[in-house]
């Protein structure tokens, strides 16, 4: 009701009181309460552009709660966005009016042009998606579906501990070593494809890939996609260069698809494929060509999906670890007993690595509480937001794995960080399974601490995050000391030669 006071005291300065109130009366009487969400008020065409910072997004959006309430809204050219700042609306409609909001908005240049809209995670609502989302449930979609890849987890883990021993008194290419370890376990769960050590084809092409899915998914770079009928435009025309860019984005996008696709199935037919996502899929269903085609993309997306979120909450583990030293010790004590019940939530809570999601976009116009949401409006859900409100979490700013352990009413982070609905992210399982491995693995091998200069003087990291779609820890730099002399001549063997070789050939037969 207050909303819709608002909404006619702004409007009764612009018209008559009296038609005003006609205006009123007729839409509360015929169409009660189609009004939309609270939000600033914005200047014509613009709207409210000028405010909107380039960085970040998640805490201007986040100002929105005081401000209007959980739900709100705006406009920024002339595109209506629904903002959701707590978990209530975010359950209703990306979860029980799934149907309605599983939509991605049109995207002219990431999605149509360079061809990303075939990819998991820009897919629209439809028949493909629907096929992929399938394979994924399936194949990875349970606890029980995702036992058959600890193998792969656990050697990776163990290569990522040898090399860290290696940097040991001065770490500072974690992302580097992170990164190996995590594309290495996504290509051999989703391909059974052991990536070369420096220089492999596909990481290549995979990193080029990803790369240029988030250049081609800035907003307001590419002019296509505020005037979409650009998309006919040649490319020798001034003006047209996109085009070019766009093709030869697209080129890396179909190639390493069909390179990853085309390796598995040279594999199965000389009968020495590993166990694999894809490998599962082709030997275990007849598919038809509309299904291969299905599969074919949703084992590449995986990939691209799973590599930076992941990666991003690797390292922000050991960022707290190093911070929190009480929590390291804590958990080396206890470690299957708190790290995955309390660790690994507390690091999806106190970074959210994805803090907005990715927008949502209704199919048809829809009435929420008797708002108004419109048809194509981009609907964020601001789960860092969510994850740092004081009503959800006591001190939500502090690290504190103990407030999920034992009894307790604090909302398991899993439950909103990965999604909702027909769009929740199929690889929570497998996620939570590699991040676990990996965490354990580390904290039973090394004392992660600060790092010291020549001095002896001790640099604590700073719990600083970059900006983005994924959001990282700034780079920083650590130390990895073996816990003890066991660690020590652990990690020594595992670093040897001869170690990797009998894992290999383990792997193979
Ligand atoms: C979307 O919401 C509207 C209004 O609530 C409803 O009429 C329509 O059936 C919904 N569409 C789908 C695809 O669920
Ligand atoms: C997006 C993407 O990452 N594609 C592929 C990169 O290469 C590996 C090799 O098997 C595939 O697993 C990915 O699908």
């Amino acid at each position: 009701m207050e909303y819709l006071i608002k909404e006619f005291v702004q409007k009764a300065n612009l018209y008559a009181a009296g038609v005003v109130l006609v205006a009123f009366l007729s839409l509360y009487l015929l169409r009660p309460g189609l009004t939309y969400p609270p939000g600033p008020r914005g200047w014509p065409v613009i709207g409210n552009l000028l405010d909107y910072p380039s960085e970040y997004e998640w805490l201007y959006w986040a100002k929105y709660k005081a401000l209007y309430g959980p739900v709100s809204s705006t406009t920024i050219l002339r595109k209506r966005i629904l903002v959701l700042n707590t978990l209530e609306p975010c359950i209703e409609l990306l979860d029980k009016r799934s149907a309605n909001y599983s939509n991605r908005p049109r995207a002219p240049f990431a999605g149509e042009i360079v061809g990303w809209d075939k990819q998991l995670v820009m897919s629209p609502y439809g028949d493909h998606f629907r096929a992929m989302r399938k394979l994924a449930h399936k194949h990875f979609g349970t606890k029980a579906a995702v036992l058959i890849y600890h193998e792969s987890q656990e050697v990776e883990a163990r290569r990522l501990v040898a090399k860290l021993h290696v940097q040991g008194t001065e770490v500072t290419d974690l992302y580097k070593l992170l990164r190996s370890a995590i594309g290495s376990i996504l290509m051999r769960m989703f391909h059974g494809y052991i990536p070369q050590e420096d220089g492999d084809p596909l990481i290549t092409l995979n990193e080029t890939a990803v790369g240029e899915f988030y250049e081609a998914n800035k907003p307001g770079v590419w002019l296509v996609d505020s005037f979409p009928i650009l998309k006919h435009m040649p490319a020798w025309l001034p003006g047209g260069g996109f085009q070019r860019i766009g093709q030869k984005y697209r080129k890396t996008n179909v190639d390493q698809t069909e390179m990853a696709y085309k390796f598995v199935l040279d594999e199965i037919q000389y009968k020495r494929a590993l166990p694999s996502f894809a490998s599962a899929a082709l030997e275990s269903d007849s598919m038809s060509p509309d299904e291969q085609h299905a599969l074919k993309y949703i084992a590449a997306a995986l990939y691209g999906g799973g590599l930076n979120p992941a990666l991003a909450t690797a390292s922000t583990f050991f960022l707290a670890m190093i911070l929190f030293p009480e929590v390291q010790v804590k958990a080396q004590e206890e470690l299957d007993r708190v790290i995955g019940p309390s660790c690994l939530p507390e690091i999806h809570r106190w970074h959210t690595v994805l803090p907005l999601g990715i927008p949502r976009c209704p199919v048809e116009g829809d009435v929420y509480q008797g708002y108004d949401i419109p048809k194509e409006t981009l609907v964020l859900s601001n789960y860092w937001q969510i994850a740092h409100d004081p009503i959800n979490y006591d001190s939500p700013m502090d690290f504190n794995p103990d407030r999920f352990l034992g009894q307790t009413n604090a909302i398991a982070p899993n439950k909103y960080i990965f999604g909702f609905g027909r769009r929740r992210c199929p690889g929570m399982e497998v996620t939570g399974d590699t991040l676990f491995v990996i965490m354990a693995t580390v904290l039973s091998v090394f004392r992660l601490r600060n790092w010291k200069d020549a001095d002896g003087k001790e640099h604590p990291p700073k719990a600083e995050f970059l900006p983005g779609i994924v959001t990282h820890p700034k780079p920083f730099q650590f130390l990895a000391e073996p816990r003890s002399s066991e660690a020590r001549q652990l990690l020594e063997m595992l670093h040897s030669d001869s170690a990797d070789k009998i894992e290999q050939s383990q792997l193979r037969g």
